[in-house]
């Protein structure tokens, strides 16, 4: 976050940023200022808008989190429990307006030249299944069936190359894949949403759906990680380890 919590901001453009460690991380900071705000940058772990601030004015900032029951977990003793969570809303910031400030800012149409992707050019596809499955002999979450295992690398992608990477999921899963960003190419075989534009590196896929992504691994050869980023399921073993080779 620019600024400090509960200090007095003037009245020009913030940026507020957010980096994202809830177990489930669907939430959003819009509308949080009190003002409009634009989205200048997101991924599934952060969160960047802009706003122009009111004077005068006091306003908190607040993460809205959806009401939700997700996830399962079976403790060391092998009971089982439902998690729910329970959490409305979570205060992270608050700011007062108090003195004016001159600002001619403006958010440029486009933010940045990403790069295009050309899926035709890609040397290897692979498919990534995230669902329920067993781990241990106990309910759990899993990649292609397999619980996480660090010493089993279940993709070596060569270094340079692009890849295409496609994400089914029988549950929302916000997928997270270390090292290299990536770009959305379609969701369902259909086209991405607008939130998926821009280089990424968590793709929110949502219950029964599959997410195709241009992905291309440079500069570093070595052992890799992809994951839920939902922390009961990549604690539950929602991982796999990768190896990216010259
Ligand atoms: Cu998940």
């Amino acid at each position: 976050m620019t600024g400090q919590r509960g200090a007095d901001a003037p009245s020009r453009r913030a940026v507020l940023g957010a980096l994202g460690a809830a177990g489930l991380a669907a939430s959003g900071l819009a509308g949080c200022t009190g003002t409009p705000a634009e989205r200048v940058g997101s991924a599934q772990t952060a969160e960047l808008l802009t706003s122009r601030l009111p004077l005068p004015a006091r306003f908190r900032t607040a993460l809205p989190i959806p009401p939700m029951k997700e996830a399962s977990r079976s403790d060391a003793a092998g009971e089982h429990h439902e998690i729910v969570q329970r959490v409305a809303a979570a205060e992270i910031m608050r700011f007062t307006v108090a003195r004016k400030a001159s600002d001619d800012s403006e958010i440029p149409r486009t933010l940045a030249d990403a790069e295009p992707v050309d899926p035709s050019t890609a040397a290897v596809h692979r498919e990534w299944n995230f669902t329920r499955g067993i781990v241990h002999g106990q309910r759990g979450w899993t990649i292609n069936g397999r619980a996480f295992h660090p010493h089993r690398m279940d993709a070596r992608p060569r270094l340079g190359e692009l890849e295409v990477w496609r994400f089914f999921t029988d549950l929302h899963h916000p997928v997270h894949v270390h090292l290299s960003s990536f770009r959305v190419l379609s969701r369902n075989g259909g086209p991405p949403r607008r939130c998926d534009a821009g280089w990424k590196d968590t793709v929110d896929v949502r219950p029964a759906e599959y997410v195709d992504v241009a992905i291309r691994f440079i500069r570093f050869p070595g052992r890799f990680m992809m994951h839920c980023h939902n922390l009961e399921h990549e604690d539950m073993a929602m991982m796999a380890a990768f190896e990216t080779v010259r």
